[in-house]
């Protein structure tokens, strides 16, 4: 049977089904999360997460359902900022280094030795300048909803211990995708090479790099510590992390909702960074039993008095990281 529609009733009828199936659509996709990762399982920012989103499923009565995907197989860091903007995933566990290239206000928590310690980030992430680089980030579509912990960094490489900054010269470092790191190692007389994360542990095998930096678990979990068996403790950068979301699927929710999944997102930033405290203590431990050759810095003046051009760059670059500056060094 040839069925022959009237060409205005087969307008209605596309409209109708194109209206069904796009209502169906967001529906879904306002339903699944998809959460950008790039840890493993059991890491603390991947427990964390996985921890906010079952818990934000629960106080939304399913309003708002995801799935982290570890391992960073979404992507890159810096492409997935990107595609957090766009809102091709919805939510993702960052680390504010790559943040910096999207949010030049947020550049600021990158200038080495900037922190004191991990207690003075926490107060100043937790306080008003905090809320400031909240709202900068919000400009460009990213909500970030709780800080993490990422520890402190230290430079560590395949063939020798770092004592001073003279160490680093000829040596080349992997850094994360902000021209400001770029700036940094070579203020300490290194080259450096931005790379993504999942490729540093080929080239340090392969001596494409010489070293490289970051936190204790991350040294551990990547397996940097096979291929670069010397650590040196500079810890030049504590960087923060955020639990972030697309600006149109947070606007999406309701006010209740939104009230509700940002207490579940402030809760896993308290188990966050207790995990991240008993995670940093115990890769340290592990790392060392396993033979890392461990060099701690007794004097990092030499360290810090050359990094006295990266902060006037930054500044020119962006004079707002002047007040940003003034206000972190201001906070006890
Ligand atoms: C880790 C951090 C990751 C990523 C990585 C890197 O410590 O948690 O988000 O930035 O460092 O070095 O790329």
């Amino acid at each position: 049977m040839i069925i022959k529609l009237h060409s205005k009733t087969l307008r209605t009828t596309l409209a109708l089904v194109t209206a069904v199936s796009s209502v169906t659509f967001s529906a879904l996709a306002q339903a699944e999360w998809k959460g950008w990762n790039i840890h493993n399982a059991d890491y603390p920012v991947t427990v964390a997460m996985e921890s906010f989103i079952k818990e934000a499923n629960k106080v939304t009565d399913g309003r708002v359902s995801g799935r982290v995907y570890n391992g960073g197989v979404l992507g890159s860091q810096s492409d997935s900022i990107q595609m957090l903007q766009v809102g091709a995933i919805q939510f993702a566990g960052f680390n504010l280094g790559p943040m910096g290239e999207a949010v030049p206000e947020v550049n600021v928590v990158s200038l080495p030795f900037i922190f004191k310690n991990l207690d003075h980030m926490h107060r100043v992430m937790d306080g008003p300048v905090g809320d400031q680089l909240s709202e900068a980030m919000a400009k460009q579509g990213i909500i970030s909803l709780a800080w993490y912990d990422g520890g402190a960094r230290s430079f560590y490489n395949t063939s020798k211990p770092i004592q001073t900054p003279a160490d680093m010269k000829g040596e080349k470092f992997r850094v994360m995708n902000n021209e400001l790191y770029v700036g940094m190692v070579e203020a300490l007389g290194g080259n450096a090479t931005p790379m993504a994360y999942s490729e540093v542990y080929q080239s340090l095998k392969t001596g494409v790099v010489d070293g490289a930096e970051n936190n204790w678990p991350s040294y551990d979990t990547s397996n940097h510590f096979e291929v670069a068996p010397y650590y040196s403790l500079t810890e030049h950068l504590i960087l923060p992390e955020c639990l972030c979301v697309n600006v149109k699927t947070w606007n999406s929710l309701s006010e209740a909702d939104q009230v509700a999944v940002k207490k579940a997102a402030r809760d896993s930033s308290v188990l966050q960074r207790k995990l991240w405290a008993e995670g940093d203590a115990e890769s340290r431990k592990k790392v060392l039993a396993s033979g890392v050759k461990f060099n701690e810095i007794q004097d990092k003046s030499a360290f810090q008095d050359a990094m006295k051009p990266v902060y006037a760059k930054a500044v020119k670059d962006n004079p707002t990281l002047k007040s940003f500056i003034e206000q972190i060094q201001n906070t006890q």
